[in-house]
């Protein structure tokens, strides 16, 4: 049932993919910690929402240093989220209502809990056990200092010693020691692993880090010691697309036909430039990756138009999908504004190829800001001893209903208590759930589920019938972007400080909030407000009749964040640790491009 598309156009080249971060969710058995039952149970309010499929974030188990991206298991279910018996009902159940599930696949790195580490911890130094992973000997007197200079993404170095004065490489936290993608063992390990889901109905991966894997042989210092993600000792080596290639064979030896139909990967690959990006798209090599164009844009027409523009040069939207938040950065209500943040969601979905939704963003959710220090578990936080207040803000667990005990997080039966959520919710957070919501037509949830359904009906949208490149911008104010797309669609958004006219238009399909009018009584499209709209005079209705000739028309529900339109990179850790950062000390260098 995905959206939009030519006939042979894989189903996710114009799927909208709701990102599950599996702790937040929902919570079945009551222990505040979100699993795999509580999502089955929620599967009528993902259909409800109509999207087509669903990637899960890490489930295995796991120490949850880095919120299950350190597995330590990567073919089980960690038993606080269930089983795998709990996994195949989940593939089942969300078979029964058109949605695919993708996994998240963590090959860069393991936990330090994994058995595999274990032994090489309790192996000497030079053991095949060791070669596993990277480990070395210190420079300095005694080895006492690391063997290269290399930062950990989460602060401080990339290296830890063991006790026998030996190091281990981790380009995250210390609980996550980095695999040697040069031993043979790990990528026959990885294959296995694909499998083991492949085999399990899922259709596709979502790849962590899909720009690490391979270091530098050398492990040589690297000239710029800031966090980097141009390609340098330890990202983007060219070794690692013999591994994507490999990975394509295997995904394409799965039948295409039926449900779930091809399989795809999507690999998070952060990069300097589209060249970078575009080497993982080769046609043998990854089906997808994520374009984060939109998560590091502000909310300006330039801004925005270059985002889409840059990602035009190395992809579509079916092979970039198109992202604006996900669980690693700041929410886009708090980033770009509310109103802004509704506008953006019309633009997201009004664009050629696939999107994503990460859970929430269609609740209008902001991010946490004031969880206490105590509470935070994001290894960034200790890691930078608190300079960099990390991701929990964008993980809080799910406001279901308007009161109760985790409102409606948690299993709510009468005699039960539930263990309180994992990252305290915010007082009030009951007005944003998604029982508040549903009955208002003037909701977040009202307009993504609007926009949802026009989406799978409208025959320019997804896809579109001439392929990814079925948008063509129009001419519009300078602080408006408009583009068309055939047949018969306009979008329109205004992120200036005044009302625009809307482009010339036969019908108001929706709205991301009240129009205006001016003095001629034409409507305008106020300030962070985007319309989609059905173009030319003579076009015949193609949608739902009530939805045309009543647009959706959303009034403003959610407290207003305090910055409004965010900065340059205002998405990403960094941006969201700026304003804490400059308030204390020398914020730390992380000149991540
Ligand atoms: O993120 C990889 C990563 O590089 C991020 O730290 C990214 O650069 C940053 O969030 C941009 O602001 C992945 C996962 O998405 C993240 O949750 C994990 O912590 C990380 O890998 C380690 O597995």
């Amino acid at each position: 049932m995905s959206t939009g598309g030519n006939e042979g156009d894989p189903w996710w080249a114009s799927a909208v993919v709701y990102q599950v971060y599996p702790r937040s969710f929902a919570d079945a058995d009551g222990d505040g910690i979100g699993d795999l039952p509580g999502l089955v149970n929620r599967l009528p309010y993902l259909s409800g929402l109509g999207v087509d499929a669903i990637w899960l974030s890490p489930f295995y188990p796991s120490p949850l240093k880095d919120g299950g991206y350190d597995v330590s298991d990567y073919t089980d279910v960690d038993p606080r989220l269930g089983t795998l018996g709990d996994f195949d009902a989940l593939i089942d159940g969300a078979r029964k209502h058109h949605i695919r599930v993708i996994v998240d696949l963590v090959p860069n790195h393991c936990s330090s809990d994994h058995p595999l580490f274990k032994k090489a911890l309790a192996a000497p130094a030079g053991s095949v056990e060791r070669a596993l992973f990277i480990f070395r000997d210190g420079r300095g007197p005694d080895g006492g200092e690391p063997p290269n200079n290399w930062p950990s993404q989460f602060g401080g170095p990339a290296w830890t010693r063991v006790p026998d004065g030996q190091w281990y490489l981790h380009l995250f936290d210390s609980s996550q020691p980095d695999w040697n993608w040069r031993d043979p063992r790990v990528g026959a390990m990885f294959e296995e692993i694909l499998r083991f889901w492949l085999d399990r109905g899922i259709g596709g991966f979502r790849v962590d880090v899909a720009h690490g894997l391979f270091k530098d042989p050398q492990l040589a210092d690297v000239a710029d010691v800031t966090l980097t993600n141009r390609p340098s000792a330890y990202y983007h080596r060219p070794e690692v697309h013999t591994v994507y290639r490999r990975w394509r064979e295997i995904l394409d030896s799965y039948p295409s036909d039926g449900f779930p139909g091809a399989r795809t990967a999507v690999g998070e690959v952060w990069a300097d430039s589209a060249a970078t990006l575009k080497a993982y798209l080769a046609d043998d090599e990854l089906p997808q990756i994520f374009n984060f164009d939109l998560v590091r844009a502000k909310w300006s027409p330039t801004a925005v138009r270059e985002a889409i523009e840059t990602t035009h040069e190395f992809a579509d939207g079916s092979r970039a999908p198109w992202v604006i938040g996900n669980h690693d950065v700041v929410r886009p209500v708090t980033r770009w504004g509310v109103d802004a943040a509704r506008a953006a969601a019309l633009l997201l979905l009004a664009l050629p190829g696939s999107a994503y939704i990460y859970q929430g963003e269609e609740l209008g959710l902001p991010e946490v800001e004031d969880i206490p220090d105590d509470a935070r578990r994001d290894p960034t936080f200790r890691r930078t001893g608190g300079m960099e207040v990390g991701r929990d803000g964008c993980r809080v667990p799910l406001p279901w209903s308007a009161a109760g005990a985790s409102f409606g997080f948690s299993r709510t039966d009468p005699d039960f208590d539930p263990a309180p959520p994992w990252l305290p919710q915010p007082p009030g957070w009951g007005a944003l759930s998604v029982a508040v919501q549903s009955g208002d037509p003037g909701s977040f949830l009202s307009l993504y589920r609007a926009a949802l359904r026009l989406r799978r009906e409208h025959p320019a949208l997804g896809v579109g019938p001439d392929g990814g490149d079925a948008m063509r911008w129009l001419d519009a104010p300078d602080q408006a972007l408009f583009f068309a797309r055939d047949p018969g669609f306009v979008f329109a958004v205004n992120l200036g400080d005044s009302a625009v006219p809307l482009p010339p238009h036969s019908a108001v399909l929706l709205a991301s909030g009240p129009l205006g009018a001016d003095g001629g009584g034409r409507a305008t499209l106020p300030r962070d407000t985007a319309a989609w709209l059905t173009a030319g005079l003579q076009e015949r209705p193609v949608l739902t009749a009530g939805v045309q000739e009543r647009p959706v028309m959303c009034v403003r529900k959610i407290r207003a964040p305090s910055g409004r339109h965010g900065g340059a990179d205002s998405g990403t850790a960094q941006g969201r640790n700026a304003g804490r950062a400059r308030e204390r000390a020398q914020p730390q260098a992380r000149g991540r491009v």
